[in-house]
């Protein structure tokens, strides 16, 4: 069974600092890798405010924002851009809930962490955010098209 070029989407997943201070970018990645999607764009980047703000730009008036930018740009964090069959929604299943004490055994919250201020990983929530991270986080060339061969059909 070959995909059709419509179900093929792109999302921007990001290992938040806490995540990179624990040593489980390996762990992480490696779900990705292991459920078939396709890794695009990697790279270890300490993230300036303007870019925190402008990423979470629709939670700017909760009163978590000061601390949850404080958080993102408090040390590096890994920038990933994923492709793959209904790779957003898929994305979300592996990360699961928002809050790790409600995330489900088996996703990387879930088994990974405890705080919502400190839940690790961040997957885009839709096609159009997948693409608008992924502009916003990737600068023109650190992007890589390459076949997927063990998983063709996946392209
Ligand atoms: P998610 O899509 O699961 O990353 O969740 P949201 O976009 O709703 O929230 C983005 C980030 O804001 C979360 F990852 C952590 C932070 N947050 C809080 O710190 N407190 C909250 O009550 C909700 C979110």
């Amino acid at each position: 069974l070959v995909a059709s070029m419509e179900e093929v989407e792109e999302t921007y997943i990001m290992i938040k600092p806490d995540g990179v201070q624990r040593g489980l970018v390996g762990e992480i990645i490696s779900r990705f890798e292991r459920k078939g999607f396709k890794l695009t764009g990697l790279k270890l980047f300490q993230c300036p405010k303007e870019l925190a703000e402008e990423h979470y730009k629709d939670l700017k008036t909760k009163p978590f924002f000061p601390k949850l930018i404080e958080y993102i740009t408090s040390g590096p964090v890994v920038c990933m851009a994923w492709e793959g069959v209904g790779v957003v929604a898929s994305a979300r299943k592996l990360i699961g809930a928002t809050n790790p004490l409600q995330a489900e055994p088996g996703t990387i919250r879930g088994d990974l962490a405890v705080q919502t201020g400190r839940n690790v990983v961040h997957g885009s929530d839709s096609p159009e955010n997948g693409k608008r991270e992924i502009d916003l986080w990737f600068k023109e060339g650190e992007l890589c098209q390459w076949v997927h061969v063990q998983a063709p059909w996946l392209r």
